[in-house]
This record gives C-alpha cells, sequence and structure tokens, in this order.
C-alpha cells in the first residue's frame, strides 16, 4: 500500500496548521524573545509596543491565569521570563494584532535592561560549577576495577557530538479558538496532544476537559515537537482567554530557529579495554549533555544515551556515568533516536581508537565483539539478537571483500582524491524508556454502509502511521483499504495519549485498534453465525463473508447492517498496554524494551584533497524489519534517516557564540543535506526474521534505528582522511566538515604543501 497522503501531498492539498481556514476576527501572534543569553529583568517596556497599529494586546508573565510553567518533566521552566532570562530567544511578550506582520513590527517596538549574568554555554564548564538538570546516574555491568588489569591494550579519549535543527518543513504554531463556557479548541502542530493539553491547562488554569486539541498532521516532528510544542500553544489559548477571539501564531522560521531547543550536543571521555584477541573486556564512559536552560526531556534523553552506550556489542564490564548539564542555551529536547546516537558515536570512537593505535581496521574488532542472542545488556536485558546476522548479510551480499579491494586499489592509485570505507552496526531499542507511557487507545467505528473510521492516539507526521493503521482495521476487516478512515488527532476522541515518538507509535496504536477491530469482528462473526442459520467456521474474506471453508454470499456491507439491525454494537475503544516491560531506575536494572531493531551498514565516501569536499558513493543496508508490513514506507524512513543521520555527522554545524547565540540562525549558515549531497546509491536489504516479536504484525519500528547508520559516514570519511594524511591526530568530533576535514587532511603535513 501507498503512503495514504502521497497523492494530495504531491498536489499540495494536505491540510497543515497554515492551511486551516481562518475564523472571522481571528488574531495574530507574534513572541518577543531576550537578546541575551542570562540575566536579571531590570525593565520589560511594551508601551510602545502596545501603541502599535493593528496591535490588540501585548501578554506577558503578569498575564498568566494559571502558573508560569511549561516544564514537562520538571516543573523549571517559565512559560515567559518573569525576573530571570536564561537563553537567547526565551520568550519575555506575546504580541497580539490583527496581522501577523503588525503583530512581528510591534514586537520590535519592545524594549528591556536586563544585567548580564555569566553564559554558560559548555557542558563541562556548567558540570564544574554543579549545575546539573538531575543528579548523574550510572550503568553498569561486571567488575570493571577488576577488569582493567587482565586487559591487554587500553585506549582513552574524547568525543564530542554537536547539535542538530529538526529544521521539519512546517514550523511550531498554534491556533486556539474560542468555544462556548470558558472552553477552548486549539489546533497544533505537536507530537503530543496530551502534551499541550497538560501545559495548556496549567498555564491557563482550565481543566484538561475544557481544552480540546486537534491534530490533524504534522509537516515533519524528527522529536522537535514531542515537548516543544507546548508553549506556543499556551501562549495562543491564553490570549484566547483574556481576549475570546481565535489567535494564531505561526512561527516564523527565523524565530523556530532561535527559541526552539535542538539535539543535544554531548562531549564524552572513554576508557576501553580490550585482550589479545581484540575482545572488549572493559568500558568506561562519562557523558556531558548539554542539557540547555531548562529539563525538557533532558533527562529521558540522558537515559537512553545510557541504554544505548555499548551500541551492537557485548562488553562485559561496562560502567557508563551520564550528567545533564545546565546550560544558557534554549533547552535541548527530543531528536530521532532520543540520545542514542550521541551514545553510538562515542563507543564506536573508542573502537576507531583502538583500531587506528593498533594498524587492525576498526571492523575486526567491530565484529569480534557483535552481540549474540542471550547477552546482557548493561541495563539487565538479554537480548534477542540480530547483530550477528545482519553483520554476516551484509558481509556477504555486498561483497564486503571487494569492497574493500576496491577501495585500497582506489588509495593506492589516486593521490588527490581518496575514499574510505566504515561499517556502522545498529541496535535500538523500542519502547519509551518511561514503562507508564507505553500505553495506547483506539476507537473504531464501523458506518452502516461498512465504510470504518479510526481514532487513535498516533500523529501522523509524514513518517506514515495512518497508512499502517488503515492496514491493520482492513486486514483485520478484510475490506479494502479505500474503506478505512484515519480520523484527526484529538484529545476528545482519545485521552491520555503518550507523544508519538521513541519509534513505538505504529506498535502502540497499532495494537489498539487491531483489538478493537477485532473485538467488533468477533461480535460480527457471531452476527453471521445466527443470520446463516448457525453456519459455524465464519471468516471474513475480501469483503465477503464464508462459512466452512465456502463463500456465503453475504457481503461485508450486508453483515454490517445485520449487525445493525440486531443492535449490535458497530463501535469499540480498545486499550494496549506493552507487556512484560519493566525498569527499576534504583538498580538501573529491568527489562524495559518490548524488542531490539538491529541493522549493520557499509558506508563509502569519497574525499577530494584538495578542498576538503566530500560525497557519499554508497550506503549499503541490511537492515532488520521483523516482516515488514509496509516496505515502501519502511524504506522511506530508512533512506531519510540515513540522510538526517549523514547531515548531523558531517555538514549540519550548529554554532553558538560565547554569549550564547545562535550565529547558525538562517538556512544559509545552516547547511543540510539537499538532493546533490544524498549518497549516490542507497541499497536496502530486509532481513526478514521469523522471531515472534511485539511489534505490529511483527513488522518492527523503523523511524528511528536507521538515523545511526549516517554515523558510519564521519568514520568513513576519517579513514579516508587517514588514507592521505596517515599522521593525522584528529579529534572525535562531529559534524566533520569540510573545513574540518581540510585541517585534518593538512596535520603536520605542512612539508606536503612545500611541494
Ligand atoms: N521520548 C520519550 C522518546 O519520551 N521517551 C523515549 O524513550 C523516547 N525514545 C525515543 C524517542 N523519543
Ligand atoms: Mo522522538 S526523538 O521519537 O520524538
Amino acid at each position: 500500500m501507498k503512503h495514504i497522503d502521497a497523492a494530495a501531498h504531491t498536489r499540495g492539498e494536505s491540510i497543515y496548521l497554515d492551511d486551516i481556514p481562518l475564523i472571522r476576527g481571528t488574531l495574530f501572534g507574534a513572541v518577543y524573545g531576550s537578546p541575551v543569553a542570562h540575566g536579571i529583568v531590570r525593565r520589560l517596556d511594551t508601551a510602545e509596543a502596545e501603541q502599535c497599529p493593528g496591535v490588540v494586546r501585548v501578554f506577558t508573565f503578569r498575564d498568566v491565569t494559571g502558573e508560569n510553567q511549561i516544564g514537562g518533566i520538571m516543573p523549571d521552566e517559565p512559560l515567559f521570563a518573569a525576573e530571570h532570562v536564561h537563553f537567547c530567544g526565551m520568550p519575555m511578550a506575546f504580541v497580539v494584532a490583527v496581522s501577523e506582520e503588525a503583530a512581528k513590527h510591534a514586537a520590535g517596538k519592545i524594549k528591556v535592561e536586563i544585567d548580564p549574568l555569566p553564559v554558560i554555554t559548555d557542558p563541562r564548564v556548567a558540570k564544574e560549577r554543579g549545575e546539573l538538570i538531575v543528579p548523574p546516574r550510572t550503568f553498569r555491568l561486571g567488575e570493571i576495577d577488576e577488569a582493567w588489569p587482565l586487559c591487554e591494550y587500553i585506549f582513552e579519549g574524547r568525543a564530542d557530538t554537536n547539535g542538530q535543527e529538526h529544521l521539519y518543513i512546517e514550523t511550531q504554531g498554534a491556533y486556539a479558538v474560542p468555544m462556548e463556557n470558558q472552553t477552548i479548541r486549539i489546533y497544533s502542530s505537536t507530537q503530543a496532544p496530551t502534551a499541550v493539553q497538560r501545559a495548556v491547562s496549567k498555564v491557563t488554569g482550565l481543566a484538561m476537559h475544557a481544552l480540546d486539541i486537534e491534530v490533524g498532521r504534522l509537516g515533519g516532528g524528527f522529536g522537535g515537537k514531542e515537548d516543544q510544542a507546548n508553549g506556543w500553544a499556551a501562549l495562543c489559548a491564553l490570549a484566547c482567554l483574556h481576549l475570546r477571539k481565535p489567535v494564531k501564531y505561526s512561527m516564523p522560521r527565523a524565530d523556530d530557529m532561535v527559541m526552539t531547543g535542538k539535539r543535544h550536543p554531548y562531549s564524552s571521555d572513554f576508557k576501553i579495554g580490550l585482550d589479545k584477541d581484540f575482545k572488549i573486556l572493559a568500558y568506561a564512559v562519562t557523558f556531558y549533555q548539554n542539557a540547555g536552560a531548562a529539563a525538557d526531556l533532558s533527562p529521558a534523553v540522558m537515559e537512553r544515551t545510557l541504554f544505548h552506550c555499548t551500541n551492537s556489542y557485548f562488553i562485559p564490564n561496562v560502567r557508563a556515568t551520564a550528567y545533564s548539564c545546565r546550560t544558557n542555551l534554549p533547552p535541548n529536547t527530543a531528536f530521532r533516536g532520543f540520545g542514542g546516537p550521541q551514545g553510538m558515536f562515542v563507543i564506536e570512537a573508542a573502537i576507531a581508537k583502538s583500531a587506528e593505535s593498533l594498524g587492525v581496521p576498526a571492523s575486526l574488532i567491530q565484529e569480534r565483539n557483535l552481540q549474540q542472542t542471550g547477552d546482557e545488556f548493561p541495563y539487565g536485558q538479554k537480548a534477542v539478537s540480530e547483530a550477528r546476522a545482519c553483520w554476516r548479510k551484509a558481509e556477504e551480499l555486498y561483497d564486503l571483500g571487494e569492497l574493500r579491494a576496491s577501495v585500497e586499489e582506489y588509495n593506492r592509485t589516486n593521490r588527490l582524491f581518496k575514499k574510505g570505507l566504515a561499517m556502522m552496526p545498529v541496535c535500538f531499542g523500542i519502547s519509551f524508556t518511561k514503562t507508564l507511557m507505553n500505553q495506547a487507545r483506539a476507537q473504531v467505528h464501523v458506518y452502516t454502509d461498512g465504510s470504518v473510521s479510526v481514532s487513535t492516539g498516533a500523529v501522523e507526521m509524514g513518517q506514515g502511521v495512518n497508512t499502517k493503521m488503515i492496514q491493520v482495521a482492513a486486514a483485520v476487516f478484510s475490506i479494502d483499504i479505500d474503506m478505512v478512515k484515519v480520523q484527526a488527532t484529538s484529545t476528545w476522541k482519545i485521552a491520555n495519549t503518550s507523544p508519538s515518538a521513541a519509534s513505538a507509535t505504529a506498535d502502540l496504536n497499532g495494537k489498539a485498534v487491531l483489538m478493537a477491530c477485532t473485538a467488533i469482528l468477533e461480535r460480527l462473526k457471531e452476527v453471521a453465525a445466527i443470520e446463516l442459520g448457525g453456519k459455524a467456521d465464519i471468516v471474513l474474506k475480501d469483503g465477503r463473508v464464508w462459512a466452512g471453508g465456502e463463500e456465503t454470499g453475504m457481503s461485508w456491507k450486508q453483515l454490517v447492517m445485520a449487525a445493525f439491525v440486531r443492535r449490535v454494537s458497530l463501535s469499540e475503544h480498545a486499550h494496549y498496554a506493552t507487556p512484560g516491560i519493566h525498569f527499576d531506575a534504583s538498580r538501573e536494572k529491568g527489562h524495559p524494551f518490548a524488542y531490539h531493531v538491529y541493522g549493520t551498514a557499509i558506508v563509502m565516501a569519497t574525499l577530494d584533497c584538495l578542498r576538503g569536499r566530500y560525497s557519499f558513493d554508497a550506503v549499503k543496508v541490511v537492515h532488520d524489519f521483523g516482516v515488514s508490513m509496509n516496505p515502501v514506507i519502511d524504506r522511506g524512513q530508512i533512506e531519510g534517516g540515513i540522510v538526517q543521520g549523514i547531515g548531523w555527522m558531517t555538514m549540519e554545524e550548529i554554532v553558538y557564540d560565547e554569549e550564547g547565540r545562535l550565529r547558525s540562525n538562517t538556512l544559509s549558515a545552516y547547511k543540510v543535506p539537499d538532493i546533490y549531497s544524498v549518497p549516490s546509491q542507497i541499497d536496502i536489504d530486509f532481513l526478514n526474521t521469523e522471531q515472534d516479536n511485539l511489534a505490529i504484525f511483527r513488522s518492527k519500528a523503523v523511524g528511528e534505528p536507521p538515523l545511526m547508520y549516517g554515523i558510519g559516514a564521519y568514520f568513513a570519511l576519517r579513514n579516508a582522511i587517514r588514507a592521505f594524511n596517515p599522521s593525522v591526530e584528529l579529534p572525535f568530533n562531529a559534524p566533520l566538515t569540510p573545513e574540518k576535514a581540510l585541517m585534518g587532511l593538512y596535520e603536520n603535513q605542512l612539508k606536503y604543501a612545500g611541494g
């Protein structure tokens, strides 16, 4: 089945927040953000802004009717700055006017006086000063102190990864519409309608039932709208409550880039110990997470870094400690992979460092330490592992020996261009790490014409979840996909939803749809048995009713009508909670994940050694899909993930200056992969596994895992640089931009420049 939105997207007919027809009298907001990153607010003067043409009112912290607080995990994030500002762009005022232009113009007339305080942008500095969001956490396996003396080789180093701008094509935004009796309907571009509902409830003081949050679809989320759609919805709702008028705020791109948080930058120290056969005996790692100015989702992101700190490898002795460090940057947030990629980069760096020091290919160490079924993760869960199967299949299918030989031959015969190859195995745990979040609900109605309506808590953000929900309902009822419609996501239909996140949306909501449809099907079968005079073995097949292996002449539509006539319910509301998962944070042990997704990528790059420019020849993947329920959509997720991962690792460079101001604040200063920079070749092989698992129709989650194949791009480039300049001591510092590549190519090479 094709993506259900393919045609409408292509024709530009899909309805996003900005396509919702405006109600007459709608007002428009503009946010005034702090011009400095840290300080004490002495004066906030909105008088001139209020006098500007078209301005209706300027809101500040004084207008908050509930609590001035939007922190999700911890109450440490004011909606409006009051006495203090903690990051550049922190909202200080919300101007509401008759047009977007008038609101923006007036926001420019706001004046502030702020006494500056010292600005911290570096997580290591924050840690030294005791600026921690939560106490540090440590995951342990084995007895690491006893393992070091047994190691033949020990290497230490540091690894840094930068942030990443989500760059959803649709920016953040919300549209609040006043309804009867002090209630509000809010259209929001959010991955988490319930999070919006909760935050708006807190800020306005209205009960959750007075707030209907509705989401048609998003033009991308990537984690950026898991927790950070809340503030904008709260601003619109607050203005709507005061003015009794519809209020809309659709963020200008520049504001979105400056005011919202990004992927967390991490700085990490590692120590790795190997025996004489290159078995990794011990791995110690300390992560310094740059959380930004408030918790947001940082503690959960930090947790997932620890969960994925050994990637696909079994290491018997591990000690991994993570600090969530408070800095004066916008609160960093969820981003595809949710801290996992940051953790994986460090173990890959530790392996690369070992390999480079020992003069062996990294893949030798990688392969030797790949995890097997039954191996224990540092958090106690036992692996059901496809790590070796993916690796082996990639080796054979893509003829790794031949690829390697071709790279060596190329490098032997080319002086100014070099190629690099890297292997990137991936292991990603599927489930929200917070066990309680792994629940979902679905509501299914069958109408008397046989058409079906499905509602869940899943938010469609381009990833194709609606298509998968349709597939589930159509499969259970054995009807045509055109008979099923997925409704907009709303808090009044489906309550208390988890965000569409953690790659788990299709699993959780799909299982709930499966349960609801199955319950209706069972009732319909009973009706059919009666209608057909007590026949047994009722089965629905391609829109027809079968009994005892024979077609009965009764259609799906006739059966539905018969059930209605007999006053049998054609609706169901089902609840699913992932079974068997648990985690004890006091011991840092448990079984937090429903299952793991595995894969291996071979990444090949060509580097122009005069200019530092590079391109990716190929990414060849064997990916563990379980049994893909939609190969077209799943392939799309993998291709997109790979390119997004390559962007993070190689070209996307976020720059904050010492004062905490974002310098890479436009699309001319922040480079994302485009059609010219995607790999020339992306091969994706489906490792179909017959293992039972907890995925919907055994079709494993596919949203986040493929992003981490992109980490291979860093190491492929690194290998290319080393092929040109073997003596280089290149720091493990991503993104490896063309500038950094060029510096690496000529480090210690002044001789070369002289001829
Ligand atoms: N969001 C979340 C996530 O709240 N918990 C998670 O474990 C998670 N994992 C990946 C992406 N988003
Ligand atoms: Mo996400 S990082 O699954 O919102």
